[in-house]
């Protein structure tokens, strides 16, 4: 244990990676501690948003050297597929505070949460298949989702590590920084989200998630008309729109 620490900051909780002397690379055991985490996180209503940090290095990867022996049986075990969708169905808006190397598994798990934030100087690629093998946290399903299959392609096939100004090019970032603004600049954008109604962010992220798990627009379009209504069962609702006609700011209470 001891490989993540979580601080909360009013309703934003930061959970930080510190494994600085192997560039955060991620352990069983590491990615063991995010999973309970996450969990235990998961079931707190405070949390309004989540944030994933690496200081200096966001993650170089998964841990080559608990991997190099692995069979495929044991590689099936390392996995850390069930631990990274954890986090991809984390109820509230989680982002990715990215600075230095975020690379391979360290990607993956930047890709699982639902925003990203990096430093200009953030280096970050998919080097697999320099190893021999290929993305294995979700980053073949999520990358070709958020910039396209042909880059995706092109990011697996060649294991090019490419600057934050690239990813933000592509799509693969929604901001860059400069480097050290990283954690403030997603504790400001946590805190934004966090001002809102508990319940409206919740549903808002369920349905996009369920949404893009349907083929056609009209059938996504179906779960956000299943979805909507209910908000209006809220406390939040009848304060949002009572607050914009009364022309005051409006005030959450997440019920
Ligand atoms: N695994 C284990 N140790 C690592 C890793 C890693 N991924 N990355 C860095 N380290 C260690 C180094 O071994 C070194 O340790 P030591 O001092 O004991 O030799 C220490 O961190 C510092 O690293 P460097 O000396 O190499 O630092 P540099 O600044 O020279 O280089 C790099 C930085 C370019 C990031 C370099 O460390 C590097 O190339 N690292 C490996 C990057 C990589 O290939 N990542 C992908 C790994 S494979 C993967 O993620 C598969 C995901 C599969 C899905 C997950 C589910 C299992």
């Amino acid at each position: 244990m001891g490989h993540i620490k979580v601080t909360q900051s009013g309703p934003a909780a930061v959970l930080s990676i510190d494994r600085p002397e192997a560039l955060n690379a991620l352990s069983r055991a590491l990615v063991d501690e995010l999973d309970e985490m996450l969990e235990q996180l998961a079931a707190s209503n405070e949390i309004k948003a989540l944030i994933l940090y690496g200081p200096r290095n966001f993650a170089a990867g998964a841990d080559i050297r608990d991997m190099a022996g692995c069979t495929p049986e044991q590689a099936s075990t390392f996995s850390f597929t069930p631990t990274f969708n954890r986090l991809g169905e984390f109820p509230v808006p989680t982002i990715a505070a990215m600075e230095g190397y975020a690379l391979g598994g360290g990607l993956e798990l930047a890709l699982a949460c639902d925003l990203r934030i990096a430093g200009e100087s953030c280096k970050m690629g998919f080097p697999e298949i320099t190893l021999g093998i290929m993305p294995g946290g979700g980053g073949t399903a999520r990358a070709p989702r958020l910039v396209g299959t042909a880059k995706a392609m092109e990011l697996i096939f060649t294991g090019s590590v490419i600057s934050a100004p690239e990813a933000l090019r592509i799509g693969l970032v929604n901001q860059t920084v400069p480097d050290g603004e990283v954690l403030p600049q997603a504790q400001k954008l946590a805190g934004r989200i966090s001002a809102f109604s508990r319940t409206a962010l919740e549903t808002a992220k369920q349905t996009i998630l369920e949404g893009a798990r349907h083929p056609s627009v009209l059938s996504a379009a179906a779960v956000e008309y299943r979805n909507w209504p209910s908000l209006f069962a809220t406390q939040d609702q009848k304060e949002g729109m009572r607050a914009f006609l009364e022309k005051r700011k409006p005030v959450f209470t997440d019920r």
